[in-house]
């Protein structure tokens, strides 16, 4: 054996390198070289800040809709990538962000998945999703659970083109690599009806649940509820307005419950929606959940790190994980937004600062 040179020489370098060199083919790397890029004092994302101008989306949607069909297509659907991740089909890290068109008269084939979705709807007015055989029927600005395993598909019997943001968790599923997805077995494109539409609202929606019977058995009872009307978030975002201050990071901001346990609405999903009354501007903060948010009302102005973003209705912005957001209302401006909190509070993960 040769002496062994002093560690930090110029030789011992060259003969790390040597030992790199032979360890590659074995699939061995030496950690000191990355893990200050492992681990990180603070998070690093390679996911950007971006603003999706609804109109130029939905023209190019339509424009899919001349070509093919919700059949064809099963989904049919633009997908909203993050710049900052090309190729992943994802919006952040762990959360995937669609807009979706249904034509009048069409069907999105019914399926299930381990991946767990919601919808927020944009436009149109009486299309529907059917989970488990119950439709919801969508009007703008609700937002529609699709939990992980249940039976979906989708329906427009109205005369107007649906469009609505798909908000699911496939990177998050990919990354433990556990998808697992089939189609109704005897090829039915839509499920047999198991209930009328509104009857879990009215069974699960309004602080009741059912008492004894079979009945209970019938919506999952880990997730019962999934369809949590514009008409009624609205309003209760209005009541909080007239009697609260803002809070000054966020504005008035209400989550979306599930009733079963009081947590997020699907076990990787959070969703909330905000109110910043005309003229209020929120300090900036930062959260470790990177968020997908719709302009639903109103116009301002979103600082995301270093960039300024003009709101306006159905614009779609994706805020990355620990960028500081501040939001100014030029006109009372209510935001819906999605992120992965629900899982990272799960794993212990969920941080926030508020500056
Ligand atoms: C899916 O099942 C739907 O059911 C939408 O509408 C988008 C994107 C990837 C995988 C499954 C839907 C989807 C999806």
């Amino acid at each position: 054996m040769t002496a062994k040179p002093a560690p930090g020489s110029n030789e011992a370098q060259a003969m790390l390198q040597g030992l790199y060199a032979e360890m590659a083919p074995q699939h061995l790397y030496p950690l000191w070289e990355v893990l200050h890029a492992l681990v990180t004092p603070t998070p690093r994302s390679s996911v950007q800040p971006h603003l999706w101008h609804y109109d130029g989306a939905r023209a190019h949607l339509l424009r899919a809709g001349d070509l093919i069909s919700a059949e064809q297509a099963e989904r049919r659907v633009l997908i909203l990538e993050n710049p900052g991740l090309p190729g992943s089909s994802a919006v952040t890290t762990s959360l995937y962000a669609g807009l979706q068109l249904i034509l009048p008269g069409e069907v999105a084939p019914c399926h299930r998945h381990t991946q767990c979705a919601l919808r927020f709807a944009m436009e149109g007015d009486g299309a529907f999703t059917a989970l488990d055989g119950e439709k919801a029927i969508m009007r703008p600005f609700d937002l529609v659970l699709t939990p992980n395993w249940q039976w979906h598909d989708h329906g427009n019997t109205s005369g107007k083109p649906m469009i609505w943001l798909d908000g699911l968790d496939i990177p998050t599923v990919r990354h433990f690599a556990a998808s697992f997805a089939e189609h109704l077995p005897d090829g039915a494109m839509a499920h047999h009806e198991t209930a009328p539409p509104g009857d879990t609202s009215a069974r699960y929606g309004r602080n009741l649940r059912p008492f004894g019977g079979t009945a209970a058995a019938r919506r999952p009872t880990a997730l019962p509820l999934f369809h949590y009307p514009y008409a009624e978030w609205r309003d209760s975002l209005a009541a909080m307005a007239r009697s609260d201050a803002p809070d000054p990071h966020l504005g008035h901001a209400l989550e979306f419950v599930n009733p079963a346990d009081g947590g997020p609405v699907m076990p990787t999903i959070a969703a909330h929606v905000r109110l910043l009354p005309k003229g209020f501007a929120t300090r900036p903060r930062q959260a470790t959940d990177a968020a997908v948010f719709v302009v639903v009302e109103g116009s301002g102005t979103a600082r995301v790190g270093e960039q300024a973003f003009a709101l306006a209705p159905r614009d779609l912005l994706v805020v990355p994980s620990w960028e500081s957001l501040s939001i100014e209302a030029e006109s009372e401006l209510v935001l819906f937004g999605y992120s992965d909190a629900a899982a990272q509070q799960k794993l212990g993960l969920w941080r926030e600062a508020r500056l």
